[in-house]
């Protein structure tokens, strides 16, 4: 279903056997180095869900002004997060391992997701998965992600616990929104003018996850382009 332009749900893409080894890979992917982390916001917060990223690593990062590459990996900079954020190769916020590869097959089944949403698109080179755990209260406020450098639609995988994702506009975090639910198996792609759009996560229903599935609690799995 389309919820605005560009922005298309499809629930159940995923059969049980690829939600069950999509996940097996998640576990795997979260174990250290370079595992599953707690993120600090810019303002200095906690963010209540926990993140693995695939590819290049998502947090403060201090760049070159000439040339605009990360120049520094760890900011040192103790309880004051005033770096930019962005993309880099090795983790900032984690254990400081480098982050893990990208692997081909998690590209191919981006494309084959944004093809199934949005029909026929540009052989878009994915090569950042920014993988999200929500337990207990865990949410995510309205954000928008603008920290890549491509219009290639962004990807996104639920497998466990159903949340309420909330779409917003372009303009603020605030109505107008839509919100859907998102259950196990769920794709939702946004590409075009969804691309910037605010949106999160503002609840998570415990205990809705297909028991078969053996997940307490939601993952997300976004597939993106990072355009660096
Ligand atoms: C719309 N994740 O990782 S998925 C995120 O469920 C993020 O973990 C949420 O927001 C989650 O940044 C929401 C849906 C989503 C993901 C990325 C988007 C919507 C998006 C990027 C651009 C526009
Ligand atoms: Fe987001």
């Amino acid at each position: 279903a389309r919820v605005a332009p560009g922005a298309v749900h499809v629930p159940d893409w995923l059969d049980a056997d690829a939600q069950r080894e999509l996940l097996a890979a998640c576990r795997q992917w979260a174990l250290p180095p370079a595992g599953l982390r707690t993120v600090r916001t810019p303002g200095g917060g906690t963010m209540t869900a926990r993140q693995v990223c695939l590819g290049w690593h998502w947090g403060p990062v201090r760049r070159c002004p000439n040339c605009g590459r990360a120049v520094r990996d760890n900011p040192g900079c103790p309880g004051r997060h005033w770096y930019p954020y962005g993309y880099a190769r090795t983790a900032v916020d984690g254990d400081g391992a480098p982050v893990k590869p990208f692997p081909a097959w998690l590209g191919e089944l981006g494309r084959r997701a944004a093809v199934a949403a949005l029909g026929p698109q540009e052989p878009y080179a994915y090569d950042i998965a920014l993988i999200n755990f929500y337990d207990g209260d865990a949410r995510m406020g309205m954000h928008r992600d603008s920290d890549e450098r491509s219009d290639a639609p962004v990807v996104s995988l639920s497998l466990g616990d159903t949340c309420v994702f909330r779409f917003g506009n372009t303009e603020t975090r605030a109505r107008p929104y839509t919100d859907v639910e998102l259950r196990s198996g769920d794709l939702f792609v946004f590409g075009g003018p969804s691309r910037l759009a605010f949106h999160g996560v503002p609840r998570v229903y415990g205990r809705t996850a297909p028991t078969e599935l053996g997940l307490s609690g939601r993952l997300n799995i976004t597939l993106r382009v990072s355009g660096l």
